[in-house]
This record gives C-alpha cells, structure tokens and sequence, in this order.
C-alpha cells in the first residue's frame, strides 16, 4: 500500500520476508505479548508506582478494563489519541489498551505545552486527548481545555486523577471511572471482541522524533520491529527477571520505553519502576527502596545524579547498569560514573526513527569510556558518507544512514519531507556525523546541521564543545553560531563554569590553542550562563539557547 493511502511507509515485502525468515520478527502484536507476559510471569510484580504495586495478571486484567471502558466511549481501531502522562501506573495501562482497541497512542512528553500537543493532535487526527491531572506544578486539564477548543477532532479528554470540573462539560472522563465501567461491561458481557483485525505488522504507537530542528515529527513504530528493539535491547543488557529497572527519564521516550525500558523490562519478567521526578533525591530513594538494578539517563541528568551522589553518598548497592544516551557522553562524566554510582557505563547513540547502537557488557573500559557503542543488530545496516554521499575511508568522519529491521521507513504523513531524508533504497539519514571504530563502534562526532559556516570555514560545534569540557573550571559547553553581518555566523561558546570557577575568552582561546586547535576552530564570542535551557528528554536546547544568546 502506498504512502498516501495510509499515511506511513511499510517495509518493502523482500525486507519483511528477509526479517521474518532471519528471526526478527514475530507474528504477535504487543498487547497480545502482554498475555503471554501475564500467563508467564503471572504474580511477579510488573509495575511499581508510587504506592500501588502491579502484578503481571493484574497489569493485563487492568487493560482489558481500560480498553473495554474506551470501546464504550466509542473508540476503536485506527483512532489517534495523544497521550500525555507523567510516569505513573496509567502511563502503561493506557498504551496496552489502546494497542489492545487497534488504537494508536502519539507519545508526548510531559514537558510539552499547547504548541506542540495542538500540532500532534492535527497532524493524528487525534480523537482523545490523555493527561493527568496535576504533574510538577501544571495542571493538565487547563492545557486539556485549550486543545479541545483548537482541535475540533478532540472529542475525549481522558484524565489520570482528578478529572476536576472540566467533567461536567461531558468531555472529561476519569480514567479511574472509565476502567471501572469497563470492568462491569465485560463482566456482563461474554466475550471481549476489542482488538480486532490488528496485525504485527502495524503501527503500535507513534513516538516524537527528537530533532530540535523544525516542528517535531511523528514516527511510526509497529508492534513487530518495536517488539524486536525491546527484545534485543534486554539481551544487550543481560536483563533478567531479577532486574529492577527504574524509570527515571520521561516514559513517552523511546529510551526508557524500549531500549530496553519499560517493555524490554516486561519482556524478561523483570519488575518496572516509575520515578515521578528524575531528580537525585527521588531517584536515589526510589534505588535504595526498590533495589533498583538498571536505569537510564541522558547526560545532563547523569551530571547531576554523579554529583549529588559524591554529596549524599546514596546507597545504590543494588545498581549494577547505568545507561546514558541522547547526546554525548564525555569521557570525563563516563569515568565518573562507576565509582559514584557503583555500577557500570552503557553508552546507548540511539533514536526514536530506530537504529540503536550499545557499548557491550563485556567492552573494554576504554571502548565503553570513549565510544557510543556498536548495532544491535546483525541486520543493521550502516554507511557513512560524505557530503555527496559516497562511502568515506574507514576510521573517517561522515553522516550516518542505515536501514534495518527497526528502523522506520518514512515519518507519519511527511512525504515530502521523507524524500529528502530517505533515501530511494530505504536508508534513513540521521542527520548524526559518526566515525566507525575498527571494532564496528561508533564515536558520534556531531549534527550535519551543528556546524558553524564561519565565512566559509566549518567549525564543529561537537567537536569543539569537547574540547571546551576539557578545561578545568567548564562543567558545561554548548556551541552555537549566531548571526553576524561580516562573517554570516560567529562561533559563541556558551559555558556553565564549575562552582567558584572563573572563564574569560582570551583564557580560553589560548587554553584551546595550547591543545593544538587551528586558529578557526577558536570561539568568537563567550557567554558564561547559570544554566542551560533543556529540551523536553533533558538534553541541552540548542536552539532555545541561540535564541536567548541572539537576544
Ligand atoms: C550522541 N548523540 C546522541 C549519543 C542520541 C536511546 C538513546 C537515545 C535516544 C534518543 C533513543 C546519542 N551520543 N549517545 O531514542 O533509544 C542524538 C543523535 C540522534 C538523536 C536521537 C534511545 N544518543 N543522540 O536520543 O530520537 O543526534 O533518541 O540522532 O530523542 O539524539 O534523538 P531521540
């Protein structure tokens, strides 16, 4: 079928019959693997979350209930509803049941706002719209109302808590309510008819591409290839049932929703851990309570869990696997790691689009220190090509593309931005600058669009920003270009300085010279700021940052 038929683009059937035959692909939807995970591991605890504690027979009785209450709202097969949760029980129930209805769930973060929930609700055709009540001071049913007027397709606010007084607008149901109603409806009932006509092979849920440039994308994940990503990831990292993984980046990311996260987590009987807030104190208890062994984190989050640790020296005995991806890690803070939080390094260069890439468990420190980690898979397929797309020598840097049994073959209704970044053979462009190490690892090198076109002469912002961190009182450093009428864009180097640290241009410049950087390399400009602006996963903002220093 055709892309504007459906809206998304299918593998072609070669590949499909190539990832079935090779073992990729199963024949079972992800809902219907939650079955499988309840007969299996049945009393063991799936969910733990605040105060409730979940198990696995409970967990998939609790999405029947949900998906029977939502059949009754009149939602079914094909329907779009945003889903916009913290990390909380109904995070899980909500995905399952909307997958067990054929529903697709578009999965924000919490920290978006009215701009980017309005542009997913169109571009999905969103029927329902599903927030909690209160999270981290914003009260989501305000946002929730605001939708509902701006997005006629929204008939459904679905609301985890309190559904406040917006209900009696008729709009607003609680999902307490709704799963409640569902239960009685299919107790009643004989047989639970939802789901029907779902296929492995199609879209489970749509995930947010994590680009900061230009409006976010939505991107088509099905139950066969997401299923294989969680899978594979919980190998990667020898997950087990004995595993404790905590959830402490946003639910709704690709990182800890998959790789292997929440459903990887599930997939070996292991117990999941919703953190209602990343920050040290609530994670560090949550490690110490639930004897958390695996989590995840970006960089700047690790930052800060490394240097509250050396503070108040938290008891993470149980941690054995600290996974950090969605930029680069640098070597200083992937040092710091291990003996702060007594637990190992995984470098994971992953994306919502697919391609995931992990330092292995039994990598040499210095691979696992320097590198951001090597395919997933066997049938990963990776080029790195020059700027008129030609293969660059082994060992040098190029732009990534690869095309594999998880990786998307075109956005969600994007089709003409798909054939600028997709190839006609099927390969994704990332947009990331790599160079591939002898032993098949990557080292991310920087964006194709971070580059600072200085009258001519490129300047890499990654590539600078890392020698910026080697300085002694930087703790951070981000690179951006801004305007400038002689030379089109100047090179500024925004740092946060370490405590009681002092920076000044002409110190650096020379720092920098005094490490063998040619003379266009050097910074322009300096901006020494308190804090950095951060996206909604928790990576540095480039692109809010350059706005701010333009102003
Ligand atoms: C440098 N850049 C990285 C890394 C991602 C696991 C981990 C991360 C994501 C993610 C993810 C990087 N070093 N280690 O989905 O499952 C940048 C690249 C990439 C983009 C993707 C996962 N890890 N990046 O971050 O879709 O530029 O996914 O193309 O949010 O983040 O962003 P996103």
């Amino acid at each position: 079928q055709g892309e504007a038929d459906e809206g998304w683009v299918r593998w072609p059937a070669e590949f499909v019959q190539r990832y079935q035959d090779a073992g990729y692909w199963g024949d079972q939807t992800l809902d219907g693997l939650l079955r499988e995970w309840a007969r299996r591991f049945g009393p063991a605890t799936a969910l733990v979350s605040g105060a409730e504690r979940i198990s696995y027979a409970a967990l998939d009785e609790a999405v029947d209930d949900l998906s029977a209450g939502l059949a009754s709202l009149g939602i079914g097969p094909g329907d779009h509803l945003v889903v916009h949760l913290p990390n909380r029980a109904e995070f899980v129930t909500v995905l399952f049941a909307l997958m067990r209805l054929g529903a697709i769930g578009v999965m924000a973060l919490p920290a978006h706002r009215r701009v980017e929930i309005e542009h997913f609700a169109r571009l999905s055709g969103a029927v329902g719209y599903v927030v909690a009540d209160r999270h981290g001071g914003f009260d989501y049913r305000e946002l929730a109302r605001e939708v509902v007027d701006a997005v006629p397709s929204v008939r459904h606010v679905l609301v985890a808590g309190d559904p406040g007084p917006g209900s009696g607008r008729g709009v607003f149901t609680g999902l307490a309510e709704l799963a409640a109603a569902g239960r009685s409806a299919r107790l009643a009932a004989t047989s639970g008819a939802a789901g029907v006509g779902r296929e492995p092979g199609d879209i489970a849920l749509l995930l947010i591409s994590g680009g900061t440039t230009g409006k976010p994308k939505l991107i088509p994940r099905t139950h066969r290839d997401y299923a294989y990503n969680a899978r594979a990831s919980a190998q990667v990292c020898g997950l087990t049932a004995d595993d404790v993984y905590l959830v402490a980046l946003p639910a709704a990311h690709n990182f800890p929703l998959a790789c292997p996260g929440i459903l990887g987590a599930f997939g070996v009987g292991a117990t999941v851990v919703m953190a209602s807030a990343s920050s040290p104190d609530v994670v560090f208890d949550l490690i110490a309570r639930e004897r958390v062994t695996v989590t995840a984190a970006v960089p700047p989050l690790a930052r800060l869990w490394v240097e509250a640790a050396g503070w108040e020296g938290p008891d993470t005995t149980s941690l054995r696997l600290v996974q950090v991806g969605g930029a680069k890690l640098d070597e200083g803070l992937a040092q710091r790691i291990p003996p702060t939080l007594g637990a190992r390094v995984q470098q994971v260069f992953g994306m919502a689009e697919g391609l995931l890439n992990f330092t292995r468990l039994d990598d040499p420190d210095e691979i696992v220190f320097t590198s951001q980690g090597r395919p997933l898979a066997e049938a990963d397929e990776i080029r790195v090509l020059d700027g008129s797309g030609r293969p660059v020598a082994p060992g040098q840097v190029g732009e990534l593309w690869t095309r594999g049994p998880y990786t998307i073959r075109g956005y969600y209704r994007a089709a003409e931005h798909n054939t600028t970044v997709f190839g006609a053979d099927g390969f994704f462009r990332t947009g990331d600058l790599v160079r591939q190490l002898p032993t098949g690892h990557l080292v991310v090198e920087g964006r194709v669009k971070d580059v600072i076109n200085r009258g001519g002469e490129n300047v890499s912002a990654g590539e600078l920003e890392e020698h910026l961190l080697t300085h002694p009182a930087i703790a951070l450093a981000a690179v951006v270009g801004l305007p400038d009428p002689d030379v089109g864009e100047s090179v500024c180097a925004a740092v946060v300085p370490v405590a009681g640290g002092a920076v000044r241009l002409k110190e650096i410049k020379n720092y920098l010279r005094d490490r063998g950087l040619a003379r266009f390399m050097l910074p322009d400009r300096l901006a020494v700021v308190g804090e950095f602006p951060y996206t909604a996963v928790g990576k540095i903002d480039k692109r809010e940052l350059r706005r701010r220093l333009e102003q």
